[in-house]
Formats: C-alpha cells, sequence, structure tokens
C-alpha cells in the first residue's frame, strides 16, 4: 500500500467507525446481514392480572425497505403479542378472540392445566369468536409462551408472527435478589428468522430457516443495557433452528432458570443450546463493561454436528438459509450507565427442586421417531398423527419414565403438554448442566435416546387429550403429533 492509500484507508476507517450515535449505529457489516444500521429491539407491552383479553388478528409491519409485510399479532402489535405476567396460585380467566378470518388455537405452553383449557388442535376458535378459558396457575415461576396449535396450520399461524410470552412469578423467585425490571434489566427475547418473497411477505410454503434474524419480530435488534447484571428471558421461537448463544467476547454467563422454572442453583456458562420452543433464563454481568462499549450476543451455530437445526451448508432452499452454518448476531448491546436498584451479585442458591427420578416410575413407555425417508412424513411409531386417535393413556397420578428413540435422519424439539419432566438419561452422553431443571420441551439427536421422567397429576378426563409432538411447526403439522388421555 501506498502512503496516500494508507491515509484514505484510514480516512474510510474514521468515516465508518469513527461515529457513533446512540439511535443509528453504523457498525462493521457482519458475515451474515448488509445492514449498516440496527434497529431498538422491540419490547412487547405487558398485561398484568388475573384476567386477560387477546384479540389476534392481521397486521403488517415495516420489515425491509419498501411494501410492509403482512403478520398477525394480539391486541394490536404489528408481530407476537403482548407479555402475559401471572402469579402463580392465581385462578386465570383468559378471553382469547380471533378476528382472523381463519380458524385458530391458543396453547399455553408449559402449562400444568386440564386438557380442555389447554389450547391444543382440539380447542378450535373460529373466526369473529371467543374462547375462554380459566384455570389457576400451578406452575413455578418462569418463562412460558403462548400460541397457535391448529393441526396443519401451526407453521403458518406462528411464521405470520402469532404467539407471546408468559411471565409466572411466585414467592421463591420474587424473594431472590434477581433482575425483574422488565424491560430494563430483565429482557424478553424471542428468537426466530424470517424468508422474505420479492414483495417483502414473508414465505409461508414449507421451509425449515428463516434467512434473516429477529429477536422480538426486529431485525438487526439492539439495544442500551445498564452497567450491571441483566436478565434474559429466552425464547427459540423458530421453525427448525438450534441456538448456540453466547457473547462476543466469550465473556461468562449464568442459566438460571430453563422451561419450568429456576434451578437449583446457577449454571456458570459461555454457551448455551436452544431448541425449538425450549426457554432459558439467563443473568449476564455488564458491571464491568464501559459505558457506551458494546457486545453482541450471538449464535455460534457454525460447525455444529449434523441434525443440529441449521447445520446445514446450503443457502436456499427447503434447507438453506443464508444463517445456516455460521455464527451470526442475535441482539447488539450497547451499555449505559447504571440503574439506581441495580442487582451486582447472582445469587447462589436459588431453589430447592424434588425431581422425580428414573426409579420412580411405574410404567415406562417408548415412543420412536419414525418416517421422515424418501419423502415420507414424520411419524411416531410409524402412526400418523389422528384427530380422534388416543396412543397412550396415563393413569392419573402415575410416575411414568418416557424414553424417546430418534433412530431417524435429523434432530427433532420433543414436547409433551400437561406436565413439567425431568430428563433422566441421554444416550449420547452428558446431560447439560443448563437443561438440568424442570424441562417440558427437549433437543433429541439424531440416533439418541433420551429419557425423561414426570408425574401426571391434577388432570384427568376420559375425552379430552393433551399433545405430545416434535416442536419443529412443520413436522408437527405433518403428523409427528401423538396424544395421550389421563384418566381415572
Ligand atoms: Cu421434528
Amino acid at each position: 500500500m501506498t502512503k496516500i492509500s494508507l491515509f484514505l484507508a484510514s480516512l474510510i476507517f474514521i468515516v465508518i467507525y469513527g461515529c457513533n450515535k446512540s439511535d443509528d449505529i453504523t457498525v462493521t457489516p457482519s458475515t451474515t446481514t448488509t445492514s449498516l444500521t440496527y434497529n431498538d429491539l422491540w419490547i412487547p407491552p405487558t398485561i398484568t392480572g388475573k384476567s386477560f383479553d387477546l384479540t389476534l388478528a392481521k397486521s403488517s409491519k415495516q420489515l425491509r425497505s419498501g411494501a410492509k409485510t403482512a403478520t398477525y399479532g394480539y391486541n394490536g402489535s404489528e408481530f407476537w403479542g403482548p407479555t402475559l405476567i401471572m402469579n402463580k396460585g392465581d385462578f386465570i380467566q383468559m378471553n382469547v378472540t380471533n378476528n382472523l378470518s381463519e380458524t385458530t388455537t391458543t396453547h399455553w405452553h408449559g402449562f400444568h392445566i386440564p386438557a380442555i383449557m389447554d389450547g391444543g388442535p382440539h380447542q378450535m376458535i373460529e373466526p369473529n369468536s371467543t374462547w375462554k378459558p380459566s384455570f389457576e396457575i400451578k406452575n413455578n415461576a418462569g418463562t412460558y409462551w403462548y400460541h397457535p396449535h391448529l393441526h396443519e396450520k401451526t407453521f403458518e399461524q406462528l411464521t405470520y408472527g402469532a404467539g407471546g410470552l408468559i411471565i409466572i412469578k411466585d414467592p421463591i423467585e420474587s424473594a431472590l435478589a434477581l433482575p425483574r425490571t422488565y424491560g430494563t434489566d430483565d429482557i424478553p427475547l424471542v428468537l426466530t428468522s424470517r424468508r422474505y418473497n420479492s414483495d417483502n411477505s414473508f414465505t409461508t410454503t414449507e421451509h425449515a430457516y428463516g434467512d434473516y434474524a429477529m429477536a422480538n419480530g426486529t431485525h438487526d435488534a439492539q439495544i442500551s443495557l445498564p452497567k450491571q447484571l441483566v436478565r434474559f428471558r429466552i425464547l427459540n421461537a423458530e421453525t427448525e433452528r438450534g441456538y448456540n448463544l453466547g457473547f462476543s467476547d466469550n465473556r461468562s454467563f449464568y442459566v438460571i432458570s430453563n422451561d419450568g422454572g429456576l434451578l437449583d442453583a446457577p449454571v456458570s456458562v459461555t454457551r448455551v443450546k436452544l431448541a425449538v420452543g425450549e426457554r432459558v433464563e439467563i443473568v449476564v454481568d455488564l458491571s464491568k463493561d464501559e459505558v457506551g462499549s458494546s457486545l453482541d450476543m450471538k449464535a455460534y451455530n457454525a460447525n455444529q454436528e449434523f441434525g443440529f437445526g441449521g447445520s446445514e451448508p446450503q443457502t436456499t432452499g427447503q434447507f438453506g438459509s443464508l444463517l445456516n452454518n455460521k455464527d451470526f448476531n442475535v441482539l447488539h448491546i450497547n451499555v449505559k450507565g447504571a440503574t439506581s436498584n441495580a442487582i451486582v451479585a447472582v445469587p447462589t442458591k436459588l431453589t430447592t427442586n424434588t425431581y422425580w427420578k428414573e426409579s420412580d416410575a411405574t410404567t415406562v413407555r417408548t415412543i420412536k421417531i419414525t418416517g421422515g425417508q424418501a419423502g415420507s412424513a414424520f411419524t411416531f411409531d410409524n402412526n400418523t398423527y389422528g384427530f380422534t386417535t388416543i396412543n397412550q393413556t396415563v393413569k392419573l397420578d402415575a410416575i411414568e419414565k418416557w424414553t424417546i428413540v430418534n433412530n431417524n435422519i435429523f434432530g427433532h424439539s420433543f414436547h409433551i403438554h400437561d406436565i413439567q419432566f425431568k430428563i433422566v438419561s441421554r444416550s449420547s452422553g452428558a446431560i447439560a448442566n443448563y437443561e438440568s431443571g424442570w424441562k417440558d420441551t427437549f433437543y433429541i439427536r439424531t440416533g439418541e435416546t433420551v429419557s425423561v421422567v414426570a408425574k401426571y397429576d391434577d388432570f384427568a378426563s376420559s375425552t379430552n387429550p393433551f399433545m405430545y409432538h416434535c416442536h419443529f411447526p412443520n413436522h408437527e403439522d405433518a403428523g409427528l403429533m401423538g396424544q395421550f388421555l389421563v384418566t381415572q
């Protein structure tokens, strides 16, 4: 390089990198996005109390330059819906109005409630009608979510943006010195991605992965966070993509909670994997960061094992994506001054869970993931999902071990309604410490066998089934779903 070209290069460097403002920050183009600006992370509004009115309707959102994108949202949101905040022990009234021109359902993911209140495929909400389930909140404090679960329409309705987070509070969690100022040091973070047609509409024909990462319905999201401990409530709301999450400087952070509530103690990690439908609450320490500095939360998804959603090399087509087999940003974080009520230390002890053990189980069931070969649909035990078929019958109050076998061509995300379970074994090796708590969804690798133990208590019905299914919405739509009754 000549002196002049060096001078020009440094001038360009200063122009590009030298003058950052808080709102419209000019950044280095990452490997996976050509965008030069960040957009402020949308924080869903909250509804707190015992009565929740939700209305699902068509909407639209300016997601790219040019035409707005047709979306679905609850309560006027342009994408997604409000965060519902409720207390364990409260009796809740839900009023869900469907203002779409098609049928939907609203499932309370992770909730331990009667099957008829569950919002699965059977609790259909016709257009211009209101569904009014009511139930007691029996779950532990944690991060749950609601989403459509209409058979063969789940993928499409989720893709349009129908969904929302639920935060349950209880006295154990409330007594801990944890960040819990919503939107300030307690940040909801819904991770997904979308693919676009040339008219800026979402691609809704079946495909496994979007091309552009999205956090809370925001592409290239950024947030300013205080110089203190900050909690994130993270949901993987993808179709098939898994996330191997970490921070751009490889700092350690704490996992404090997974699907069904607090772990016994915080787990220090530098990466946490999150499959579709799983939630994790993490706490990251920003107290040593300079005000004005920035870092990124990233998906370290390059070089994952075969079968991990998004590990495929291709960039286009049904299993391709511009994000596949790459590390990419999920949230850009700008550090600002601490708040007056900053949390500065993670509690060493969180709660005392008493988990079911393998030896507690009086019934053992094996469920095999089958099909999926030569263009055939995935199935459980070679049975295609049937709306009136009961695949399993569980006795009320039974403690059961369910062993899921995936001698199949790809990884899946397995979800059981009604209960929270304990993962007791993984044939591939150890159970990750960050999935050591109560769970309702887990990742099952290709070639793996995973066993979980749960007690099927409180709610019996001879007619209303619960679901178990792959939480890849395209897979459940295609029939990778079964039904179980809990009977007296
Ligand atoms: Cu699946």
